[in-house]
């Protein structure tokens, strides 16, 4: 931001000095940029690295089976709509295998009349896309439901991130297989030592999933699926099976196999909802939120945050300053793309006093993301999974912002 336009932002007037301080710390910057010489060749290199002054990272959470575990992208770190590979969260149910792709292959059998087999060059000879999607852990903010509201954005909600995946659509392969009348499932098998499974109906099978290779732009990496994995846009994390190399096709779902992996729901009548495959709408502001701080006092702040939904677009980003008795819409910054992170923005002046965020989005299906009160009600109580509840941020008087 310039100079200028830095200034013309109406500050209170306490404010003033802050602002002309900070607008001459700018100009030094400025200054220094001229004054100290870069240090040649010393940033050649063949495969870069972020400026280690940079510290943003993942956390780390290992479950009582050693290799097994997850690691959770740190929203309030990131900018635009994309996660850097490196913090693209992670969640594996047998670790991460090395696969030498030169020998991996990709068995397509079961009801088609042409049984193939594709080595990763064989896959690229098909034409390929890239497509920006976002992939959710169904398991995300399951600790807001269980009545334990989580610290940050990043333990809030940071089993979501979103990338550019490139690879083949599953629905090519599937008619260059040629798939008999019967066919109604692809069972998708993943090479880990688990050989974790998931049932796709056919229907998604043929729309728009894909067999990718490619994340944001290079290869994908080990803990995403390495050399291959598929990318079920809006559907849960779970059946984006990784390290692919067996698709069956199949009458009817592979039942004992699912078992294994999939997130069941309780509902408030006792019953288990065994399936859930579309994750819907749900935003989180990121900055101001938990574990920061307001640091130049009361003044102009931008609210921001991350919206997405399994069903298509957002369409619209509500954001409220008072705990969700007024709401004023955000901007959405474009592109808005379907089944990918959305980002939205608001300029807001904290008067200084304490203050209750949220963000609540409406996806192009006209679904509004609900309170917790309500989720509890349709969804299941106190349900770990599938949690896309409104998130609240408490901002305090000396500018802290906190989950409670
Ligand atoms: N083969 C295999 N695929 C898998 C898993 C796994 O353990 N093994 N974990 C699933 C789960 S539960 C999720 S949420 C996503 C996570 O993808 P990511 O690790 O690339 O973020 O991968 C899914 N695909
Ligand atoms: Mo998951």
């Amino acid at each position: 931001m310039c100079y200028d336009a830095f200034n013309s932002m109406k500050a209170p007037k306490q404010n003033r000095r802050r602002f002309l301080a900070l607008g001459a710390g700018l100009a030094g910057l400025t200054a220094c940029k001229k004054t100290v010489p870069s240090e040649i060749g010393a940033g050649v290199r063949a495969y870069g690295e972020r400026s280690p002054l940079e510290k943003a990272a993942r956390d780390v959470k290992e479950s009582i089976t050693p290799g097994t575990g997850a690691t959770r992208t740190p929203l309030q770190d990131l900018d635009g709509i994309i996660t850097p590979s490196s913090l693209h969260f992670e969640r594996h149910h047998a670790g991460v295998p090395s696969i030498d792709r030169a020998k991996h292959e990709i068995l397509l059998h079961g009801m088609v009349e042409q049984p193939m087999v594709f080595t990763m060059d064989d896959l690229r000879r098909f034409p390929s896309v890239s497509r920006i999607y976002f992939i959710e852990c169904s398991g995300n903010g399951g600790g807001e439901l269980a009545g334990n509201p989580q610290p940050d954005p990043q333990k809030a909600a940071g089993l979501l991130s979103c990338s550019e995946w490139t690879g083949v659509p599953l629905s090519t392969l599937l008619k260059a297989a040629r798939l008999k009348p019967e066919a109604k499932w692809v069972v998708a098998e993943g090479a880990d030592a688990c050989l974790m499974a998931r049932s796709i109906p056919m229907e998604k099978a043929l729309d728009d999933i894909l067999v990718a290779y490619g994340q944001n732009g290079e290869a994908i990496r080990p803990e995403q699926g390495y050399p291959v994995r598929l990318v079920v846009p809006g559907w849960e994390g779970n059946i984006n099976v990784k390290w692919l190399h067996r698709l069956h096709v199949v009458d009817q779902p592979a039942m004992t196999r699912d078992e294994t992996a999939h997130y069941t729901d309780l509902m408030p009548d006792g019953k288990a909802q065994m399936f859930t495959f579309v994750m819907e709408a749900k935003s989180i502001i990121t900055r101001p939120a938990g574990g920061q701080k307001l640091a130049y006092g009361p003044g102009p702040y931008e609210v921001t945050g991350v919206a997405w939904s399994g069903k298509g677009k957002i369409q619209r980003v509500e954001v409220s300053v008072d705990n969700g008795q007024t709401w004023t819409d955000a901007e959405l910054q474009t592109p808005v793309l379907s089944k990918a992170i959305t980002r939205f923005r608001l300029p807001w002046q904290w008067a200084g006093k304490a203050a209750a965020l949220q963000s609540r989005c409406t996806d192009e299906t006209g679904y509004t993301q609900p309170t917790i009160e309500a989720l509890n009600a349709v969804r299941g109580y106190r349900s770990t999974y599938h949690c896309n509840a409104i998130k609240t941020w408490h901002v305090k008087e000396d500018g802290s912002v906190t989950h409670v």
